[in-house]
């Protein structure tokens, strides 16, 4: 936007092609939509470039963890890079804990912030984050695949596209490029190539390995399957479903793999991990299963059990994932298979089927004939249990609807009393990382980058405290996402564990409620206080149908303990110096 105010003090002949003009060249052959960002002094020529790029939709939040969250919420939703723009100095320090949570969910992001000038550095520049200032290089290096300063515009190009292929390819996850200020607007000297120029788009696997899989999984008797966020993020989940109902195996996913399964399919066992389903953990744990096929899992605390040792005890145990250091981590393997998880599953049917011609059908799977979910609470004219709130939103969400959580008692809720209809439909960041914030603001930048799909973020009071300005970043753009606050006045799931571990003590877990619709409302967005559970549906269904950003205060009743009881137990081995 321009404003009548002062001349310019300074203008130069701008270049043919600046620095600036050559990277954001780069993000529209990457089809990255839109460019999450804050911006700062030495930022703004990238700012000013972005003004003639009408094709990236420049987004500018509240906070730089918001920032950095949209801008993964963005890369989660549609599968490209996501990108976020921020100044030098606090404005990169302040995204660290989401590019952290971008590298442990395998999020491909393009971290690109500013620098002082390089002809200043070491000269006590304000916020000078060269080697010689606070280092962004260094603090952005172990929460990214690569963190490099540009040193030159002659090598602009390459570096970007060594971000670019690193960010994109093996396993995904987050890169970081400082740019000095006085080398945005020099001349670059090539123009932006195409991505197929730079990065493979080989999805992999290993033939071998296949056919050892294809060999156990067709000699057991009772094999079972969990998928994790892998399978999701390689969108495997039709391979997956096929694979399922060929060899007649239930499916449990993980935690954070939760919409890689449809859990309405006669063969879904629903989540197994933190907030397991009984169904999960019985069929999972029996002795019956001899067979475990677990794709695209690292198989961390939350996605085991707290390490479960019954989870791979006298059975086979199968590991797929991209990252080879995650396969026998935790628990021995009889087979790994490194790769895709579309393309492993894709070839492991292939194997599967020549084999299994003209063979008898598998006997039936065994019978789940567990509860999907723990008991609900009866109805009650009391406080509002939040197991009863999960089912009056299952009741009311749309089919298409994507649900983004955050981290704390309202996602084990969500996670265990929710329905996934297999469509990609949750994302979340509690696996190994789990930052509080994610899901407050990653809804906003999953809502713009694929718009078309209702969006609703089931999150804290707590998260919601830390990172709920950013629904100001939604009303600004327009964007109409739900945001569902679970009002408890407490951080709860520190609380309930707090009072398993600690003989009903607790510490540092209650604050005054939060007034979250007033909040919303002094922000511009649509919100409604919700307190009884025939409000529920049709609150949600108001809030969508307002077509603006929303908010859900809903006042629960804080003293129903959440399944976390696998977390605390970990707990207690962690305290007890126990290796587990
Ligand atoms: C950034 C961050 N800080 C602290 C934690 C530890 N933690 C995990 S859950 C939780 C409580 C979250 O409170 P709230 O958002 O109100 O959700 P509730 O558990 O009450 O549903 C905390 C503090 C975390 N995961 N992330
Ligand atoms: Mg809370």
């Amino acid at each position: 936007m321009t404003s009548p105010a002062r001349a310019p003090l300074l203008s130069r002949p701008a270049p043919a092609r600046s620095v600036a003009e050559l990277l954001l060249g780069y993000l529209k052959a990457e089809e990255v939509g839109a460019v999450f960002g804050l911006p700062g002094g030495p930022a703004t020529p990238l700012f000013d470039a972005l003004l003639r790029e009408p094709a990236l939709r420049t987004v500018v939040a509240r906070h730089e963890a918001g920032a950095a969250f949209m801008a993964l919420g963005a890369a989660r939703a549609t599968g490209r890079l996501g990108v976020c723009l921020l100044t030098t100095g606090p404005g990169a320090t302040n995204a660290v804990t989401a590019v952290a949570a971008a590298k442990s969910d395998g999020l491909p992001l393009l971290v690109l912030t500013a620098q002082v000038a390089a002809a200043s550095f070491g000269k006590g520049s304000l916020q000078d984050s060269s080697d010689v200032g606070v280092d962004t290089v260094s603090i952005f290096r172990p929460v990214t695949k690569l963190s490099a300063l540009l040193a030159s515009p002659a090598n602009a190009g390459s570096l970007m596209r060594q971000a670019l292929r690193t960010a994109m390819t093996g396993r995904r996850g987050p890169v970081h490029l400082s740019v000095p200020a006085d080398l945005m607007r020099r001349a670059a000297p090539d123009a932006a190539s195409s991505p197929c120029e730079y990065r493979p788009r080989s999805r992999v696997f290993d033939r071998a390995a296949v056919e050892t899989a294809a060999r156990l999984l067709t000699a057991a008797r009772r094999p079972a399957i969990l998928a994790g966020h892998g399978t999701l993020l390689a969108g495997a989940e039709p391979e997956l479903q096929e694979l399922a109902e060929l060899v007649g195996a239930p499916v449990a996913t993980t935690p954070k793999g939760k919409g890689a399964f449809p859990e309405t399919h006669p063969l879904a066992l629903r989540v197994f991990g933190l907030a397991s389903s009984p169904r999960a953990a019985r069929v999972l744990l029996s002795p019956e299963t001899d067979l475990l096929l677990v794709v695209g899992s690292s198989l961390h605390e939350n996605s085991c059990e707290g390490w479960d040792p019954r989870l791979a005890a006298g059975r086979t145990l199968i590991q797929q994932d991209i990252e080879p250091a995650v396969i026998g981590r935790n628990y021995p393997v009889s087979a790994a298979m490194v790769g895709d998880a579309k393309t492993t599953l894709s070839e492991l049917l292939l194997v599967l089927r020549r084999r299994r011609r003209g063979r008898p059908a598998r006997p039936a799977p065994p019978d789940a004939d567990a509860p999907p979910w723990l008991p609900l609470p009866a109805p009650s004219d009391g406080p509002l249990k939040p197991q009863r709130l999960m089912r009056a939103l299952d009741a009311a969400l749309p089919e298409r609807a994507r649900v983004i959580l955050d981290v704390g008692s309202h996602a084990l809720w969500a996670t265990h009393y929710l329905t996934a209809n297999g469509r990609n439909s949750f994302a979340h960041n509690w696996g190994e990382f789990a930052a509080m914030g994610y899901g407050v603001a990653s809804c906003v930048g999953a809502a713009i980058a694929a718009p078309g799909r209702p969006v609703v973020a089931i999150v804290g009071d707590g998260g919601f405290a830390m990172l709920g300005m950013e629904v100001s970043t939604a009303v600004t753009h327009r964007v109409p996402v739900v945001w569902v606050v679970l009002n408890d006045g407490r951080l709860n799931a520190v609380h309930h564990g707090q009072r398993l571990q600690y003989e009903g003590r607790t510490a540092g877990t209650e604050f005054r409620r939060i007034d979250a619709a007033g909040v919303a409302a002094a922000l511009g967005a649509w919100s409604l206080r919700v307190e009884r559970e025939a409000e529920v549906g049709p609150a949600l269904a108001a809030a969508l149908a307002s077509g603006r950003a929303a908010v859900l205060d809903v006042r629960i009743d804080p003293d129903e303990a959440p399944p976390l009881e696998s977390r605390v137990r970990a707990l207690e081995r962690h305290f007890g110096g126990e290796n587990p």
